[in-house]
């Protein structure tokens, strides 16, 4: 695929990891100009790149930037162009980023399953997850369905500890739709509404460990008709285009039913979620933004587009 201007072919797959804020790139380009010309109008599809934003949407962005701007704006300052240029994408961005419609739970057990590739958080954000839904006062088990990583277990073990919310656990090479089913089990007779569930790491190109999630998911709603009421796919926003592919695929093989983007405070950017969104139409529903505890928050489409537009 070729971008609008045919700018891709200009850009070295290396350049994406070394990125500088958008706005400060998009001042960049206009601190000489008071016009979105075509040479603007590509260096900016190229910066959208560089953001992660994808080249379909990116391409889509300069286009309507391109209907809606160009044109005379030789009394325009650099000043206005820039601020008319953030408001029209960034207005364009949440637009297609939509609604958050936040968690879907039902009364009765909740199964919220974390999914997703290896090391992208899922982990952490489950033991943030069971917090933040235990402030909200609900009762909250975790599971421990990573049973295949050495020390998954322990690990879920002491942020349930810190979280103060009870882990089921299998030993370590256990069936992981098992501890699922003992977790569901625990659930009902303790009344839990909600079960949250870590899943081992797996490449979305392993169709053995697709399986495996697939049988979690058919354990999970054996016991329970509506669960997993969530699926959440956990992507690392530091892993750029890739992020899009692995949404692709979990969502086909697993029927992913949201999103969580993760280490956010670790990259200007995160602009492939727009690229997820608009290409598998799957939700945005936290974004992950720390280590700690309480470093989950629900997504905020405008907040977010606004965000990529700071200076770093
Ligand atoms: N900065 C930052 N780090 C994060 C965030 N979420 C997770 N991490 C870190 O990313 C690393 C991997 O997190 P895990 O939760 O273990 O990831 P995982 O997906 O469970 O990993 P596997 O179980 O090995 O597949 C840890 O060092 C986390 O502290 C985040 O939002 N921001
Ligand atoms: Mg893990």
């Amino acid at each position: 695929m070729t971008g609008t201007f045919g700018v891709l072919s200009r850009i070295t797959r290396g350049l994406t990891k070394t990125r500088t804020g958008l706005s400060n790139a998009l001042r960049g380009i206009l601190g000489q100009t008071s016009r979105l010309d075509e040479e603007a109008l590509a260096r900016i599809e190229e910066v959208l790149i560089q953001a992660d934003v994808g080249a379909t949407t990116t391409a889509k962005l300069v286009d309507l930037l391109s209907s809606k701007m160009t044109g005379a704006h030789s009394k325009t300052s650099a000043n206005d162009l820039y601020s008319r240029i953030v408001s029209v994408l960034s207005e364009e961005i949440t637009r297609i980023l939509g609604e958050n419609p936040g968690l879907l739970l039902t009364s009765g057990v909740n199964v919220i399953l974390m999914v997703g590739v290896n090391g992208s958080g899922k982990t952490t954000t489950a033991a943030k997850l069971a917090y933040l839904l235990k402030n909200e006062n609900r009762r909250v088990i975790l599971a421990a369905a990573d049973t295949f990583r050495a020390a998954a277990i322990e690990q879920l073990e002491a942020w349930g500890k810190k979280v103060g919310v009870p882990v089921i656990k299998h030993k370590e090479g256990s069936d992981p739709a098992a501890v699922i089913y003992d977790a569901v089990m625990a659930a009902k007779s303790r009344s839990v509404d909600v079960v949250v569930a870590d899943t081992a790491g797996r490449l979305h190109t392993k169709s053995n460990l697709m399986e495996e999630l697939k049988k979690c998911r058919r354990v999970a709603n054996r016991e329970v008709k509506e669960a997993p009421q969530e699926v959440l796919l956990v992507l690392d926003a530091t892993t750029g285009q890739n992020a899009l592919q692995q949404a692709r695929v979990f969502k086909d093989a697993v029927g992913v039913t949201g999103v969580i983007l993760t280490k956010l405070d670790g990259t200007a950017k995160g602009g492939v979620v727009v690229s997820v969104r608009e290409e598998t139409g799957l939700p945005i529903k936290f974004v992950g933004t720390g280590e700690g505890i309480e470093d989950l928050s629900p997504f905020d489409a405008s907040a977010f587009a606004r965000s990529l537009f700071d200076g770093v």
